[in-house]
């Protein structure tokens, strides 16, 4: 597992050089806009159970085979596996959002998972629906703007110091770890 320095210390030792130049400024920015990604983590982190049980159950309304005899979320075991795979898959795109680097992600939750849903017969294409989801959730909490029309009464802020972009940079990276999920079972 890898995060931002250990990263730029492996590529740099690849190709025998020093740490220097580009390296040392992108570590800067991390270092100085730290708050702002632990602000992020928390941000999903303390809303993910909300999240993960509104994607499945998004995914679940527009598919609704899934919980009939013969579905994948039927009987409740397997509704109780896939809850559970969501809150995997977010938990591990939180820990790449706090290290800055989707190995995390990529090494101890996507390698092999594909080849397992295949075995067990679990639908890749109604996780990732429920991933999209999350994804969408996610970039509004990192925003802190969650939309009232999706949220309705649970709408919850997080209330951390609004900047002028949002946090644009996070949205995107986190975005990009969604993203890896989605390839990774596509
Ligand atoms: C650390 C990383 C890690 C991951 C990611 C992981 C996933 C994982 N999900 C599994 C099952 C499962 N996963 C699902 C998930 C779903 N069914 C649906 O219809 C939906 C599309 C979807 C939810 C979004 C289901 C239903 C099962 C049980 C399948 C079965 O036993 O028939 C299994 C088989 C063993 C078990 O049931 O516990 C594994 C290994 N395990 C891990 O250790």
């Amino acid at each position: 597992m890898l995060d931002a320095f250990s990263r730029a210390v492996v590529s740099a030792d690849a190709s025998t050089k020093c740490i220097g130049g580009e390296d040392l400024a992108s570590l800067r920015n991390f270092i100085s806009e730290g708050n702002r990604r632990l602000d992020a983590v928390n941000a999903i982190a303390s809303n993910a159970s909300c999240m993960v049980s509104d994607a499945i159950a998004g995914m679940i309304c527009e598919n609704q085979g899934l919980i009939q005899a013969g579905g994948n979320c039927y009987p409740n075991r397997r509704m109780a596996a896939c809850l559970r795979d969501g809150e995997i898959i977010l938990r591990y795109v939180t820990y790449a959002l706090l290290a800055g680097d989707a190995s995390v992600l990529e090494d101890r939750c996507l390698n092999g998972l594909k080849e397992t849903y295949t075995a067990l017969g679990v639908p890749a294409t109604s996780t990732v629906r429920a991933v999209q989801i999350m994804k969408a959730q996610a970039a509004a909490h990192i925003k802190d703007q969650p939309s009232e029309e999706f949220a309705g009464a649970r709408l919850r802020k997080m209330g951390s110091p609004v900047v002028e972009d949002r946090c644009a940079s996070l949205v995107a990276e986190a975005s990009s770890y969604f993203d890896r999920v989605i390839a990774a079972l596509s």
